[in-house]
């Protein structure tokens, strides 16, 4: 029965028409309905030869299949064109979308502040491993063998000869078993003690050391390359003082304080009221190591320096919690 047809015919055409996605779908669509050889042109066809009485009624109903196959056909074709052209639309007169690229950590920030001072006093910048031998770390810089720092409690050892490094004096080591004096670098990198982290330490932090090894190297040079350091870095006006000091690694040792730059010495929370902050740690380097990287005491003198960085630029910014240093967290890290 032709009438049949026409309701199978709609059955397919609707579910057909549910599953085109493209334009390229849909004409495949128009070609199988609505085409010279379609499916839609073969029932009209049909119409020719049915019984008179029965035209008017088929007629219809193949006038209704038409219609509701070609609107349905022109609103898919008209959504899929809209869709086409927001896919291809580019509006090339708008400006550029802004990309965010980061910034520098102020750890980085402060280290190549650092380095810049001391390359153009002449120092070279090294660095070395942080997975370390006790002889680089302890042994060869005159640690005694019950000194706390060789505990398991304050160093992450990794078996009876390795560990990380706890201090950047390592590398120095490396540098004078490599090559004869003279030698003038400074060493930046990263160091780990055993301890528990709170705002006040961490068991990761930064460090800058420098030393200077030659004929005739004296503490007052040690003292004014310092203060031109710190004068570079702190401000012009700033004062000082050297109060001495213990390392195992220099005799003798002095720490360096200056007046602090936040409250310019009146007294404030930052230098706890005493108008100071200390800044560093030196001194001349002890016989013990060099001799236990070969170098003659006797011939070839040197001094040594160290600093935190993270204390650096916590001072510098008033930031009261180390913790925040490294937790990469955005909000913090763009602020600089
Ligand atoms: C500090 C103090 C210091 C050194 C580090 C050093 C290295 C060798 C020989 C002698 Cl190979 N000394 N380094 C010397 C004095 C102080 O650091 O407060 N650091 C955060």
């Amino acid at each position: 029965m032709i009438i049949d047809e026409i309701i199978s015919c709609r059955n397919h055409f609707e579910s057909d028409i549910s599953t085109v996605n493209s334009l390229k779908d849909l004409e495949n669509l128009r070609i199988k309905f609505l085409s010279k050889n379609g499916l839609l042109a073969k029932l009209l066809e049909q119409l020719k030869s049915i019984p008179k009485d029965q035209k008017p009624v088929v007629g219809k109903e193949l006038n209704v299949l038409k219609n509701f196959i070609e609107s349905t056909f022109n609103s898919k074709k008209e959504s899929l064109e809209i869709n086409d052209e927001q896919k291809e639309f580019i509006d090339l007169s708008l400006p550029a979308r802004n990309f965010s690229i980061g910034s520098k950590h102020i750890i980085n920030q402060a280290l190549d502040e650092i380095k810049a001072i001391f390359k153009g006093l002449g120092f070279s910048v090294k660095e070395g491993p942080e997975l370390e031998s006790d002889f680089n770390n302890f042994e060869a810089l005159n640690f005694p063998s019950n000194h706390p720092a060789r505990d398991m409690q304050d160093t992450f050892f990794i078996n009876q000869k390795f560990l990380l490094r706890t201090h950047t004096s390592p590398v120095q080591i490396r540098i004078m078993l490599d090559q004869k004096p003279p030698v003038r670098a400074i060493m930046p990198g990263r160091v780990f003690r055993n301890e528990a982290v709170n705002s006040r330490s961490h068991c990761q932090f930064h460090q800058i050391e420098g030393l200077y090894v030659d004929t005739d190297v004296t503490f007052a040079e040690l003292k004014g390359t310092l203060v031109a350091f710190a004068k570079e870095f702190y401000g012009n006006s700033l004062k000082y003082k050297f109060r001495s000091s213990f390392f195992p690694f220099t005799e003798p040792s002095a720490e360096m304080d200056i007046t602090c730059f936040i409250c310019k010495g009146n007294g404030c929370r930052v230098c706890k009221n005493s108008g100071w902050l200390e800044i560093l740690g030196c001194g001349m380097v002890d016989p013990n190591v060099f001799a236990s990287v070969g170098y003659d005491s006797e011939k070839y003198s040197g001094y040594a320096f160290g600093m935190g960085i993270e204390r650096i630029a916590m001072l510098r910014y008033g930031i009261t919690d180390i913790r925040i240093l490294f937790e990469n967290d955005i909000r913090f890290l763009k602020q600089f």
